[in-house]
């Protein structure tokens, strides 16, 4: 019999790398699902069977981290092996807008899968992962960031990440559970959400190159975040709980690039060479220059025209609404733990991690515009 892994959150971005990559280990997966007025399960569709299909490895059960009594049943139903708990209000943004919802399912939510677990009697059959986070460390006290380093939350939803963290090492510590925190630094993919900075960026990179959008705004460009693939990520949860014992883990790339460059890179990946001026909330970007064999390659000859009339204009400014109350400046982890201790290596840089972006986002806008057009015989052909 395969091991049964339960994950909260399992509809965004980790939990539908998770899920793919514990079921290709022989897992039985179940799931949460919150019930929404619209389809919010396009990131796990391919690996669902129908209730006809025996043996099942994907099982899906509606419920919310605010809900003590649907977390605890479906963990009574499920009796899992390992939980994930990766549910959460991730956007740091938006906390800052809804905080006391963030503090509810972000930390109290812990809370009630960890005295779930507990009241269940399932404190030696069960390994939970709780899905803490480099926001942790805000106004960074050390650099790199490392396991040590003392915490600063800048934000209600690093606040709420907090007592994630403790309550988790808490309930290790009181109850000997085998509870363990991945702090995780920002890890990206085709999957991410659309309103985090890089798939902001490879998504209106990719509209501007075919004639969809005129511009990008965003805030501040300066901050530097440590970006790595959610796919290379989803494997280090998984080996922290492999481990003899719960304890906490950084994973991290250990290099560190700013927001503006992500821009660059983004748009150099179509051969587009961008120009920043000016500072604060003046800056723009301009478009220097094209390789133009770059770009039919990345965009298609189709587009090229309409694009080189462009050169000169500005594609990039600054829209104060995307600054932060209080901000997270610079964010570098050293894996050094991870790496001796987990023997995790990731495999994309964040070369590899913005042209797998780039090729799905160019891909998807097309998709799109067709789609709008009625073009499903086009369609076909870009397949
Ligand atoms: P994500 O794409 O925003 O996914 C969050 C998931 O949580 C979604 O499935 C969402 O459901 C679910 N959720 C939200 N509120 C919930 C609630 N009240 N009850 C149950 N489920 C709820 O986030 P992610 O990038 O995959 O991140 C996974 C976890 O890692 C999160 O806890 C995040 O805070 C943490 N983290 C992320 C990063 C990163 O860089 N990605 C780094 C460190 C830590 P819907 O689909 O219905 O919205
Ligand atoms: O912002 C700056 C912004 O929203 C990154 C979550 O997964 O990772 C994520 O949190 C940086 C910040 O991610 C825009 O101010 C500039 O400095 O992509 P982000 P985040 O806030 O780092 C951590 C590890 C988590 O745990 C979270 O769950 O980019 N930035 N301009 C912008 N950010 C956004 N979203 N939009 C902009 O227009």
């Amino acid at each position: 019999m395969g091991k049964v892994a339960l994950i909260t959150g399992i509809t965004g971005q980790d939990g539908a790398y998770l899920a793919e990559y514990l079921i290709g280990l022989g897992y039985t997966v179940h799931g949460i699902k919150r019930r929404v007025s619209l389809f919010n399960t396009e990131r796990i569709d391919h690996l669902y069977d129908g209730p006809e299909v025996k043996d099942r490895k994907l099982v899906l059960h509606y419920g919310d981290l605010t809900d003590s009594m649907n977390i605890t049943r479906i963990i009574q139903e499920v009796q899992p092996d390992e939980i994930y708990n990766l549910g959460a209000m991730s956007h740091v943004k938006v906390s800052f807008e809804s905080p006391e919802y963030a503090a509810d399912a972000d930390g109290i939510g812990t809370l009630r899968v960890l005295e779930a677990v507990r009241l269940l009697g399932l404190t030696e059959k069960t390994r939970i992962y709780q899905a803490s986070t480099s926001e942790l460390y805000g106004l960074v006290q050390e650099v790199p960031q490392r396991e040590t380093t003392p915490f600063y939350p800048r934000s209600p939803y690093a606040c709420a990440k907090l007592y994630g963290y403790w309550i988790t090492v808490n309930y290790r510590e009181a109850y000997n559970m085998h509870a363990s925190n991945g702090i995780l630094f920002n890890h990206e993919s085709p999957l991410r959400g659309e309103t985090f900075v890089t798939r902001k960026i490879t998504r209106a990179a990719s509209k501007i190159a075919l004639g969809q959008q005129n511009a990008l705004y965003l805030g501040n460009m300066s901050a530097k975040r440590d970006w790595g693939h959610a796919k290379d990520y989803v494997r280090a949860m998984h080996a922290i709980l492999q481990q003899p014992a719960g304890d906490d883990y950084v994973i991290a790339t250990g290099i560190t690039t700013t927001v503006r460059d992500f821009v660059t890179m983004s748009f150099i990946y179509m051969g587009i060479e961008v120009e920043f001026k000016g500072e604060g909330v003046d800056e723009i970007g301009v478009i220097k220059s094209i390789n133009e064999d770059k770009f039919i390659e990345a965009v298609g000859a189709e587009y090229l025209d309409a694009f080189k009339a462009r050169i000169g204009q500005t594609i990039v400014a600054v829209d104060e609404r995307y600054f932060r109350p209080t901000e997270v400046e610079l964010l570098i982890g050293d894996p050094t733990k991870s790496k001796t201790v987990l023997g995790w290596e990731p495999e994309y840089d964040l070369a590899a991690l913005c042209e797998d972006m780039m090729k799905s986002d160019i891909y998807l806008m097309k998709k799109d515009a067709y789609l709008h057009k009625g073009g499903y015989k086009i369609l076909k052909n870009l397949e």
